[in-house]
C-alpha cells in the first residue's frame, strides 16, 4: 500500500482559502493565482504527509487505544485539508491553464479516496473515527479454535495447508465472525463519502474513483469489461480443470461438478489466489515443477534473507540498494506480543528516502513473491521522489501494484539456478506444471480483482442497500469467480468486511489492472533483453538496459497521463491482455485437452 497523503496544521490553510461558495466571476482569479494556490497546496501536503505518515506507521505497528486516537485525529485533519483544497480547485475551473497546472488541479480534486462534506466538521470527525474503528477490528480480529485465539495469519495457514473440509470451513467461517460489527459503520461511512463526492461534482464515490484514469469514467468501465472478456476464456478453463480435481478430492456431494466451487477449498481465505492447492491439482504424468517453499526452507532462508534476495533483483537491474534505515525500521516478522496490521504494505514515510515495509513474512513461496511486490512499491516511491509532491505517485494505481509483480515474473528456473535455490543441473524449461502453478495465482486472481470494486460501486450508487450488502457480495462472487459460500450466509453477515481492502478503503480495481500491466511490462522488458524463447521462461535478472528504461517510466511518477508513460515504455497506449494470454498460451492448450468431454461453467 502506498503511504497516503494527509492533513495539515490548520494555519497553512489560510493562505489560499477563497471561500468555495464565493462566485468565481466575482473573485476574478488568474493563472498566476492558480499557480500560487497549487504551490501553497503542495507545501501544505508536504508538511502534513510526514507527520501523518509517522503516526499511521506507529498505529499500524502498535494497535492500541492511544495510537488509534492519534490516527483518527490525523485522519480527520488530513481529510479537512484535502477536502478544502479539492473544493477550492472549483474556483479555477473556467481558467485556461497551462497543461502542468491543469494536471495538478485535476490531481488535487481527485486526490482523496474518501471525501467528506467540507462544511460539516462533525461528519469529517465521524468519518475518521469510523475508519479507524473498522481498521482496528480487522487488524486485531481473532477467532478461537480448540481453545486457542487464532489471528488471521494462523487462520490463513489453515486455509493454505489443510485438506480437511470441516476444518477449512471452521477457519473460513471463524474469520467472518469478526466483520458483522463493521456493517453499520460501513453504511454510515458510505453516506458521508457520497455527500463529499457530490459536493465535488461526482454522482457518487464510485464515480469519483472511476474518474482517476485520464479517460472518460464510462470508457474506463468499458475497458475493464473488454479486458475481462479477453481473459475470461482462460479463467473458465482453469476453473473447470480445478473443479474437476476438487471433485476427485472432496467428492461430488461436497463439490458440485457443474456449479460454483465452495469458496473455502481453494487454499486462500478469499479464494483470490489458488497456488496453495497446487499439490491437489498437479498435472498427472507431467514433468514436476519445483516447490519454492521447500527450496527456501532447504537453504535456510529466513524473512530477512528473502527481502535481501528481492532487493538483489532490483539492484541487478541498476537500482541503488535500499537505505540502511530500511532494515532498521521495517517490520518483517509478526511480533508475538502485540497487535499489528499484518497485511503487507510498503511505505515512504518522509517522501524522500525513509522506505520501509511492514509484513508478517513467513518462509513460503507465496510470501517470497509478496516481498518482491512490496519492494516494487518502495523502488517506485524512491524513483519518483524528485518529482513535485503532487506528482509523487503513480499515474494509474495499477502501475504501483504491477512493478514488483513484473519483477517476480522473472523468478524462473534459470534465475533460481543463478541464485543457488535450484541446483546447477536443474532444467530451465518452464513446463506445464510450473505454468499451472503460476496460473493458480495470476489467472485465478483476475475475477476477484474485478469483483471487489464492482461490489463497492454498487454500494456507492445505492444499488446495494445495507440489507443487500452480503447478498450482493455473493452474487458477484458467483458471477465473476464461480465460487459460492460453503454455508448459507445471513443478511446480517458482512463478508466483504473480512477482506482487508474493504475496512481499510483501498480501491481494488488497481490489482486487476496490475495483473494485466505486469505481463505487458514484462513482455516489453523481455523483448528489450532480446529474449526469443517462450515468454514464461524469460528472466530479466541482471539486465541494466531494461532497468534503465523501466526506471525512466518510474521516475516520471504522475507527471504524465498513464497512457503516455505506458507508451514510452511499451509503445502501446492501452492496457493489453495479449501479453498475459501469450504467457499462458501453452497452458490453455493443456487445459483444453484435460477439460474435453467435461461440462464447464457454473
Ligand atoms: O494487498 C495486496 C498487497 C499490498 S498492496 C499485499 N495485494 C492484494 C491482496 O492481497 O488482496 C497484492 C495482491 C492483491
Ligand atoms: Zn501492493
Amino acid at each position: 500500500m502506498k503511504q497516503v497523503f494527509s492533513a495539515l496544521p490548520a494555519l497553512s490553510l489560510a493562505l489560499f482559502s477563497f471561500s468555495s461558495t464565493a462566485s468565481f466571476a466575482e473573485s476574478k482569479v488568474t493563472v498566476e493565482d492558480a499557480r500560487a494556490f497549487l504551490k501553497s497546496s503542495e507545501k501544505a501536503i508536504e508538511e502534513i504527509s510526514e507527520e501523518a505518515g509517522r503516526i499511521a506507521w506507529v498505529n499500524a505497528n502498535f494497535i492500541t487505544y492511544d495510537t488509534n486516537w492519534l490516527n483518527a485525529l490525523m485522519s480527520e485533519r488530513t481529510t479537512k485539508l484535502y477536502v478544502s483544497l479539492a473544493n477550492q480547485t472549483k474556483q479555477f475551473a473556467e481558467l485556461d491553464l497551462p497543461p502542468d497546472l491543469a494536471r495538478k488541479m485535476k490531481l488535487l480534486k481527485l486526490g482523496l479516496t474518501l471525501p467528506a462534506p467540507e462544511n460539516d466538521p462533525e461528519k469529517i470527525k465521524q468519518l475518521a473515527q469510523l475508519n479507524t474503528e473498522m481498521e482496528t477490528i480487522y487488524g486485531t480480529g481473532k477467532y478461537e479454535v480448540d481453545g486457542e485465539e487464532l489471528s488471521l495469519s494462523k487462520l490463513s495457514k489453515i486455509m493454505a495447508t489443510s485438506r480437511d473440509y470441516d476444518k477449512l470451513l471452521e477457519a473460513w467461517e471463524g474469520w467472518r465472525t469478526i466483520s458483522p460489527p463493521m456493517k453499520d459503520m460501513y453504511s454510515e461511512m458510505v453516506e458521508i463519502v457520497n455527500q463529499g463526492s457530490r459536493e465535488l461534482g461526482f454522482k457518487d464515490t464510485g464515480s469519483m474513483w472511476r474518474s482517476k484514469y485520464d479517460m472518460d469514467p464510462d470508457d474506463f468501465r468499458q475497458d475493464l469489461d473488454r479486458l475481462w472478456g479477453e481473459v475470461k476464456p482462460l479463467y473458465d478453463s482453469l476453473h473447470c480443470y480445478v473443479r474437476g480435481r476438487l471433485v476427485d478430492e472432496y467428492g461430488a456431494d461436497k463439490v458440485p461438478s457443474d456449479g460454483p466451487i465452495p469458496a473455502h477449498l481453494l487454499g486462500n481465505m478469499w479464494a483470490q489466489s489458488w497456488g496453495n492447492i497446487y499439490p491437489l491439482v498437479a498435472p498427472e504424468g507431467a514433468e514436476p515443477g519445483y516447490d519454492l517453499t521447500k527450496l527456501l526452507e532447504d537453504q535456510n532462508y529466513g524473512p530477512r534473507k528473502m527481502v535481501q534476495t528481492a532487493e538483489g533483483f532490483f539492484t541487478s537491474l541498476g537500482f541503488d540498494p535500499l537505505p540502511e534505515t530500511f532494515y532498521e525500521r521495517s517490520l518483517i516478522t509478526e511480533p508475538r506480543d502485540r497487535d499489528v496490521q499484518c497485511h503487507a504494505s510498503a511505505w515512504n514515510v518522509d517522501g524522500k528516502n525513509d522506505l520501509r515495509i511492514k509484513m508478517c513474512t513467513e518462509v513460503t513461496g507465496e510470501d517470497f513473491n509478496t516481498v518482491h511486490h512490496e519492494l516494487g512499491h518502495n523502488f517506485y516511491q524512491r524513483a519518483y521522489n524528485q518529482q513535485s509532491p503532487m506528482y509523487q505517485d503513480d499515474p494509474n494505481d495499477g502501475f504501483h501494484e504491477a512493478i514488483g509483480d513484473m519483477v517476480s515474473l522473472s523468478i524462473t528456473p534459470k534465475y533460481l539456478k543463478q541464485i543457488g535455490l535450484l541446483p546447477p543441473d536443474a532444467s530451465e524449461e518452464v513446463n506445464t506444471s510450473i505454468l499451472l502453478a503460476q496460473a493458480l495465482d495470476k489467472i485465478a486472481f483476475l475475477p476477484f480483482g474485478l469483483m471487489v470494486d464492482q461490489w463497492r460501486w454498487k454500494v456507492f450508487n445505492g444499488e446495494y442497500a445495507p440489507k443487500d450488502y452480503n447478498r450482493g457480495w455473493w452474487e458477484l462472487r458467483e458471477k465473476y469467480q464461480g465460487v459460492a459460500a460453503p454455508i448459507s450466509r445471513s443478511d446480517d453477515a458482512f463478508d466483504p468486511g473480512a477482506k482487508y481492502h474493504i475496512p481499510n478503503n483501498v480501491p481494488y480495481t488497481r490489482y486487476f489492472l496490475a495483473h494485466i500491466f505486469q505481463f505487458q511490462f514484462y513482455r516489453e522488458a523481455c523483448r528489450l533483453a532480446g529474449w526469443e524463447g517462450p515468454l514464461a521462461a524469460c528472466s530479466i535478472y541482471g539486465n541494466k538496459e531494461v532497468g534503465k528504461k523501466f526506471n525512466a517510466m518510474l521516475e516520471t511518477g504522475a507527471a504524465l497521463p498513464w497512457q503516455d508513460s505506458l507508451e514510452a515504455f511499451t509503445g502501446s497506449r492501452k492496457a493489453d491482455a495479449t501479453a498475459i494470454l501469450e504467457y499462458f498460451a501453452p497452458l490453455q492448450s493443456y487445459l483444453d485437452e484435460q477439460n474435453s468431454g467435461n461440462s464447464c461453467g457454473w
